[in-house]
């Protein structure tokens, strides 16, 4: 992973700790990712966009910056990010999956709270991320409470703005989300300094859709059995789709996808063709939680889907294009952000149904639902999902884990037992 010490300097970072850091992530990347055999030579870009992620992402980020574009920061798939793009702007999302700035968060925030939102904020407490420190922005959700009151803090040392999603998918709930994508709309433009303009609006809905079919595309071959690429290799992808431009990222992606179909044809298969099928489903794995993958695949089984924001719920659902005004626009965008099944939703009997279908379409042997630690909408729903995986003779295990190295070998243990059932 490449430095640019000069760079993180004019952004005000720890330069000394957050060198360190990067050391760290690359020996993690080099042990987990590039260890791997047979991998597709497609991963070769997104390699390098790990390798770059430090420097050549936040260069163009600053570029855009000087031309007067909006850099919004994000945890939540609940962004519209077809208002972003067609302002001119860019998405980023921002990471919390480390614990290496967790110590940096409960410096401040109470330690019984979720593992991601620790570190999100720690990242930008302890300034160790060079996008925390880039953006103009950074966009906040009410969906679960600890974020939801973590943005009052973090608003003290960046720009935090929140959008409210409501609880619940009532006509009363569309209505104010409705209202609540047009209040974003005004605040994008402001930053901006120009308004969105219908044909605009219409092209960032075409770049979003296609980057969310490429997504579909290498999911779906992916669920061939066997299957031509790892689980840790998608779920790369699928968290570099949050940072990456999204024009050159959906090009990148369809060109692996015309090697993964090749693969398929030739029989070339990662792990091998009697590996166990896993399918993960719950809390998202932000950048760089890669545990659960790890383990999994280090047993010797492979991962075949994500059910999760950094997963299907980014890029399951499409929106209809070539809106003919722009408040058509904004309803089939509210339209389908709301399709999202995030668990902060009561009820949210959509998601129990899209986990068993999406169990079927990966022909996975078997489900492990994932939860952070103090995640509570997910940890409770999780009952839900495990009945119903119950009731289909679905096999099933529930882990819940933080950042933290230390329950590695319990989980480890864990996993085979589950493997072998599988
Ligand atoms: S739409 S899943 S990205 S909120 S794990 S911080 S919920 S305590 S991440 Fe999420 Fe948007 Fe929903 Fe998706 Fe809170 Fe739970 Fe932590 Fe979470």
């Amino acid at each position: 992973i490449k430095a640019y010490p000069e760079m993180w300097k004019d952004l005000d970072m720890d330069v000394e700790r957050f060198d360190k850091m990067r050391l760290m992530l690359g020996d993690i990347y080099e042990k987990t990712y590039l260890s791997q055999k047979n991998r597709p030579s497609g991963m070769a870009y997104f390699d390098n966009m790990i390798a770059e992620i430090h420097g050549g992402r936040i260069k163009e980020l600053l570029a855009a910056k000087k031309e007067g574009k909006p850099v919004i920061g994000t945890f939540c798939v609940y962004i519209p990010e077809e208002i972003v793009l067609a302002a001119g702007g860019v998405c980023v999302g921002l990471c919390g999956g480390s614990q290496g700035s967790v110590p940096d968060a409960e410096k401040i925030l109470p330690r019984n709270i979720c593992p991601m939102v620790k570190s999100a904020f720690g990242f930008k407490a302890g300034r160790i991320c060079p996008y925390f420190q880039a953006v103009d922005l950074v966009y906040g959700e009410t969906t679960c409470d600890a974020k939801k009151k973590t943005w009052e803090i973090l608003d003290n040392m960046v720009s935090t703005y929140v959008m409210e999603i409501p609880q619940m998918k009532k006509q009363t709930d569309q209505d104010m989300w409705l209202a609540e994508v047009k209040e974003f709309k005004t605040k994008v433009e402001s930053l901006a300094g120009k308004e969105v303009m219908l044909e605009e609006l219409n092209r960032a809905v075409k770049t979003m859709n296609n980057k969310r079919k490429a997504l579909q595309r290498i999911n779906m071959l992916r669920h061939t059995n066997p299957t031509p690429i790892s689980g840790k290799d998608v779920l790369l992808i699928e968290q570099i789709a949050f940072y990456d431009e999204p024009v050159r990222f959906t090009e990148k992606v369809g060109e692996l996808c015309d090697e993964l179909e090749q693969r398929i044809q030739d029989g070339v298969a990662v792990p091998g063709k009697n590996a166990a099928r896993v399918m993960v489903a719950g809390v998202p794995m932000a950048l760089p939680n890669w545990k659960l993958h790890n383990l999994v695949e280090g047993a010797g089984a492979v991962i075949v889907n994500e059910e999760s924001c950094i997963g299907t719920r980014y890029y399951k659902d499409l929106m209809d294009e070539d809106g003919e005004d722009i408040e058509t626009i904004l309803q089939n965008l509210t339209r389908r952000y709301m399709q999202i099944d995030c668990s902060c939703f009561t009820p949210n009997n959509e998601r129990i149904d899209q986990v068993l279908k999406e169990y079927r379409e990966s022909d996975a042997h078997g489900i492990i639902h994932y939860s952070l630690q103090f995640c509570h909408t997910y940890n409770v729903e999780e009952i839900r999902i495990r009945e119903a995986c119950e009731k289909e003779n679905i096999p099933y295990m529930f882990i819940e884990s933080d950042y933290s190295p230390e329950d590695v070998g319990q989980l480890q243990t864990r996993v085979e037992a589950f493997l072998e059932q599988i």
